[in-house]
């Protein structure tokens, strides 16, 4: 790696965990096998226009049949912990009744070949993967969905919980219920703005939920947690319009997760918003104290920060539909092959943000990296200078929030590997270890061997 790159992380202790992190869709494939039912991205992925290139995760990394060299490949990279998510129509086909054992084995193979190689495994419950089934029957806007998967989180509980210390219940349910419901480029690919203002309340409660049982049923001290993709939203000029656009976007982003799960409230800024236009979070007697019960870690998923404006192009302040308008702004500088900006010291913003307004909550980054357009050589070899610049600034961007302190103790590359990336299908490369996709070979980039010189050299080893 370049010099520069050899950055001052003094301050990270010999503590702090180093992971890589992936999610079962993305990289598992077999999608038909062992009694595994569709998800709503199975469906999605057929409908047409809705995947970049007409891709699906059939096959994906096929992860599913190469666990144990992958498992290999996560100790080779020098990490301490691998966040990997748990298939929820692997484990419960169609979403109700008992488990799939057969499905459930996977992840019992992989919890045991990862403990074997002294990698601690951390488990998402839920990153995106609902079952076909439960959509049909209305999906996360379905209040029933809530409970479903409180059912679903303990039939995983039972399984892993000897072994297994951490877990997360929701991965950024910002983007089920935002970009599923509403916007519509993630599955089920819905449209309906109330949907989503329902979805994210039931989300929520199945956090809640999930948490609250697991808890009960722990016989020894555990790590219960949720993940938020998280930016930031700065008002493009101090006009008011700007900085209520703003306000609105922090408030739709961050600050409904957030405030329902550290203070047992929605925003009044934000109901009052709703309100305006005719919509509220469907919030029954109780449902607060379940979703506020209390949890230990806060997952960070962080890519980049943006600014607002409460204008359109044409200077307007609402949009056809008599709306407010609240147009992101990316800020200048390089950008990365998503066209996502590069803004590290954002990131840093961030976290002595949240550790301002929501203190008392240790935090781990759960997921950060970049998608680049890499060019491997004939041996699958990949000169990623731009992603190990990106890795380098953003865990200097934690050390710094660190010093400013902000509890942050631990950092999850996204991703281990090349997968597939949603609606933008294979095109899109996050991992620090390459696949050809033609012959599955992992070969890690340069990027993942500065990851394990810089891991190494933290814990002075
Ligand atoms: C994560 O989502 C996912 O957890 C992971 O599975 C995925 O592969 C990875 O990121 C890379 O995409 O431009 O309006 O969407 C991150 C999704 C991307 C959501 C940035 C928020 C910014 C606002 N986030 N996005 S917008």
């Amino acid at each position: 790696p370049a010099p520069g790159l050899l950055l001052p992380t003094a301050d990270l202790p010999p503590s702090f965990r180093w992971g890589v992190a992936t999610s079962s869709y993305q990289i598992e494939g077999a999608v038909a096998e062992d009694g595994r039912t569709p998800s709503i991205w199975d469906t999605f992925c057929r409908m047409p226009g809705a995947v970049v290139g007409g891709d699906n995760g059939d096959v994906a990394c096929d992860h599913y049949h190469r666990m144990p060299q992958d498992v290999a490949l996560i100790k080779s990279l020098g990490v301490d912990t691998y966040r990997f998510s748990v298939a929820w129509p692997r484990v419960q086909p169609g979403g109700r009744g008992p488990a799939n054992q057969a499905g459930l084995a996977f992840y019992d193979r992989l919890t045991d070949r990862l403990l074997a190689e002294g990698i601690d495994p951390w488990v998402t419950l839920y990153h995106w993967d609902l079952p076909q089934e439960l959509e049909d029957a209305g999906g996360w806007p379905n209040r029933d969905t809530a409970y479903r998967f409180a059912d679903y989180a303990m039939l995983v509980f039972d399984k892993l919980s000897d072994r297994v210390d951490n877990w997360t219940t929701l991965n950024e349910p910002w983007c089920s219920a935002w970009l599923g419901y509403y916007v519509g480029v993630h599955a089920p690919g819905r449209k309906n703005f109330d949907d989503a203002i329902a979805a994210v309340h039931h989300l929520l409660l199945g956090h809640g939920l999930a948490t609250q049982r697991m808890r009960a049923a722990a016989t020894r001290e555990m790590k219960f947690g949720i993940t938020l993709n998280m930016g930031t939203a700065d008002p493009a000029t101090d006009t008011a319009a700007d900085r209520d656009a703003a306000r609105r976007a922090d408030g739709m982003g961050l600050r409904i997760y957030l405030d329902p799960l550290r203070k047992g409230s929605y925003p009044a800024d934000m109901v009052e918003d709703l309100a305006a236009r005719g919509t509220a979070f469907p919030v029954q007697d109780g449902d607060l104290e379940v979703i506020s019960t209390p949890f230990d870690v806060l997952g960070v998923n962080f890519y980049f920060g943006q600014d607002f404006s409460g204008t359109d192009e044409q200077g307007n302040t609402h949009d056809a539909d008599g709306h407010p308008v609240v147009r992101a702004i990316l800020p200048a500088g390089p950008r990365t092959a998503m066209d996502w900006p590069i803004t590290a010291e954002r990131f840093t913003q961030l976290l002595v943000r949240l550790h301002r307004d929501y203190p008392g909550l240790p935090m781990v980054i759960t997921e950060n990296g970049a998608a680049f357009d890499d060019s491997a050589d004939a041996d699958g070899n990949v000169a990623d200078e731009d992603r190990t610049s990106y890795l380098a600034e953003h865990i200097a961007a934690v050390a710094a929030a660190r010093e400013q302190g902000a509890d942050v103790r631990g950092y999850f590359a996204w991703s281990l590997m090349d997968n597939f990336e949603w609606a933008e299908g294979y095109a899109k490369r996050f991992g620090i270890v390459h696949v050809d996709y033609e012959t599955q070979v992992r070969t890690p980039k340069q990027s993942a061997l500065w990851y394990r010189d810089t891991i190494s050299r933290v814990r002075g080893s």
